[in-house]
C-alpha cells in the first residue's frame, strides 16, 4: 500500500500581530510592537500551500483560532458582554489582551505530536494535543486545536486523539517542533525522536541559564507511552542547553529530519554521538540507513541559523530519492548560510535542490516554513479517511484566497486589538470557513453562542 507524508499547514488568523510574547524567542521579542499584516501572512502561507501541492506533495490546511479569546479573558475575571470584555482588558491589562488575540496557533507544528500508524501498539493514527504551556497566549490553544483536529481526524477506527498532558511546567510539550521520524518508507514502522530542553524530576540534567526549557523529558515519554510506541522504536536525546539560551527555544530551529535522513547543527544536542548511534542502529533494526548531514559551527554559527532559520526548512522526500529543502527568504539573505546551502547541493548529495519561499510575516515571530506545518504520515487508506474539506487543491486556494482578502485586515497595531469589532470580524471570517473546510462547530462561538 502506498504511503505518504502529509503536511498540514496552519493558516493564519485574522488577528496576526507582533505581540512581542515569546521571552526565549529572538524573532518575537525584538519585532514587538510593530505593525502587522494579517491578510499578506495569510496570503504568503498560502502560496506555500499551493506550491507544495504544485509539486505534489500530499497538502492540507488547518485552522486558525477564535481571537480575541474572550472566554479565556472572562476566566481570568473580565465580565460584561464581549465588547465591555475586551475593553475592560484593554483599560487595564493591556498585555492580557494582546495573549488572548494572539494568532500563534499558525506554528501547527506546536498542535501536536503525530505518531503513524506503524509505530502505534494499537495500529492507529495517534495524536496528543501540545499543551504548550510555557506561554499563556500559546496555553490557550490546545482545546480548539483538539476539536479542529478531531473534526480533521474523525474515523475512530484509524485514528486516536489525546487530550493535552497536565497543564504544569513539570509537562511542557511543544508538540511535533521537538519531535521527528525516520523511516525508510512512511509506511514501514520507523524510529521516533523526541528532543526535551531539560528533566522537570531528575536533577542529573542540566538546564539552561537563561531562557526558558520548554519541553521537558517526562512530557515526551508520557507522549511516547499515550500512543504506545516500543522502547526500540524511539530515541531521547537533550537539546544542548547553551543554544536555547541562544535563542533556539524549539529543536526545529536547530535540526530538520525526514526519511532517513537528519540536517542539524553541530551544537544542537547533548552526547552527539551516542544520539547518532543508537538513531543509526536503531533504524537499521527496521530496515533503513540513518544519514546524519552535520553543518559544522565553522561554517554557520547557532546565531546565524538562528537569525536565518536554516533548520526551520523542510526537508521533503520526492519520488526519485532525491531531497527538497524549503528555506525562508532570510537564508538567502545570510550571505554565511546562503553559501553554505549552495555547497551543499552542488556535492551531489542527498539534499538536491533548495527551495525559498517569503513567510515575513510570521518570520518575524519565530515561525519558519517548519513552524508553519504539522506533518502526518498516512497510507492510502487513511488519507482517504481524511475530512476531504481540508486537502489542499487549486479551486481550495482559491476559494481561501478570496476569503482572505474578504475578511482580513492589511495593517494591525496593538490599539487595534482594543476594537471590539476585530471579533465581530474574526467570527464571520472563522464561521464562514468552517463551512468551507467542513469542520462543522468547532469554535466556542459556535458551540456556545
Ligand atoms: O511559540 N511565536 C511562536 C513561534 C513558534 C515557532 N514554532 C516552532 N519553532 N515550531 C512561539 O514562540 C510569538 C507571538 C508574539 O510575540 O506575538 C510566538 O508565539
Amino acid at each position: 500500500m502506498k504511503s505518504f507524508e502529509v503536511n498540514f499547514d496552519g493558516l493564519v488568523g485574522p488577528t496576526h500581530n507582533y505581540g512581542g510574547l515569546s521571552y526565549g524567542n529572538v524573532a518575537s521579542q525584538s519585532n514587538s510592537q510593530q505593525g502587522s499584516n494579517p491578510r499578506e501572512a495569510a496570503r504568503q502561507g498560502l502560496a506555500k500551500m499551493k506550491a507544495l501541492a504544485d509539486m505534489g506533495f500530499q497538502q492540507g490546511v488547518l485552522a486558525p483560532q477564535e481571537r480575541p479569546d474572550v472566554a479565556a479573558l472572562r476566566r481570568l475575571g473580565f465580565s460584561g458582554s464581549d465588547a465591555e470584555v475586551i475593553q475592560r482588558a484593554a483599560k487595564e491589562a493591556m498585555p492580557l489582551l494582546v495573549a488572548s488575540c494572539s494568532a500563534s496557533s499558525m506554528w501547527v507544528a506546536n498542535a501536536a505530536t503525530v505518531s503513524p500508524s506503524a509505530d502505534t501498539a494499537d495500529g492507529r493514527v495517534h495524536f496528543t494535543a501540545a499543551n504548550l504551556n510555557c506561554k499563556y497566549h500559546r496555553s490557550i490553544e490546545h482545546p480548539t486545536t483538539s476539536r479542529v483536529l478531531q473534526a480533521m481526524f474523525a474515523d475512530q477506527q484509524r485514528f486516536a486523539h489525546h487530550a493535552a498532558l497536565p497543564a504544569v511546567a513539570q509537562f511542557g510539550d511543544e508538540g511535533a517542533a521537538n519531535h521527528t521520524r525516520f523511516c525508510r518508507a512512511y509506511g514501514e514502522p520507523g524510529v521516533e525522536f523526541f528532543v526535551f530542553g531539560r528533566s522537570a524530576f531528575d536533577t542529573r540534567y542540566p538546564a539552561p541559564q537563561k531562557y526558558p526549557a520548554r519541553q521537558t523529558l517526562e512530557a515526551s515519554q508520557a507522549v511516547a507511552r499515550l500512543h504506545g510506541l516500543t522502547d526500540d522504536g524511539v530515541v531521547y536525546a537533550q537539546q544542548n542547553p547553551a543554544v536555547i539560551d541562544q535563542g533556539v527555544f524549539h529543536n526545529d530551529v536547530i535540526a530538520v529530519g525526514n526519511g532517513e535522513v537528519l540536517f542539524y547543527h553541530e551544537d544542537a544536542f547533548l552526547e552527539t554521538e551516542r544520539v547518532l548511534a543508537e538513531l543509526k542502529d536503531k533504524l537499521a533494526r527496521r530496515g533503513g540507513n540513518f544519514k546524519a548531514v552535520c553543518v559544522p559551527r565553522a561554517q554557520v554559527s547557532v546565531e546565524d541559523a538562528v537569525r536565518s532559520y536554516l533548520f526551520n526548512s523542510q526537508l521533503l522526500s520526492r519520488d526519485d530519492g532525491s531531497m527538497l529543502l524549503i528555506v525562508p527568504e532570510e537564508c538567502r539573505n545570510n550571505e554565511r548560510v546562503w553559501t553554505y546551502l549552495n555547497g551543499l547541493t552542488s556535492q551531489g548529495g542527498t539534499i538536491a535542490e533548495v527551495r525559498v519561499f517569503d513567510l515575513k510575516q510570521s518570520m518575524q515571530n519565530g515561525g519558519g516554513p517548519a513552524c508553519l506545518r504539522l506533518r502526518v504520515a498516512l497510507n492510502e487508506t487513511e488519507l482517504a479517511a481524511v475530512n476531504p474539506g481540508v486537502i489542499m487543491t487549486a479551486s481550495l486556494y482559491d476559494t481561501l484566497t478570496q476569503w482572505v482578502d474578504r475578511h482580513y485586515r492589511d495593517r494591525l497595531s496593538e490599539s487595534d486589538l482594543a476594537d471590539p469589532q476585530l471579533l465581530v470580524e474574526c467570527r464571520t471570517a472563522l464561521d464562514e470557513l468552517t463551512r468551507i473546510l467542513k469542520l462543522g462547530s468547532v469554535y466556542p462561538f459556535q458551540l456556545n453562542p
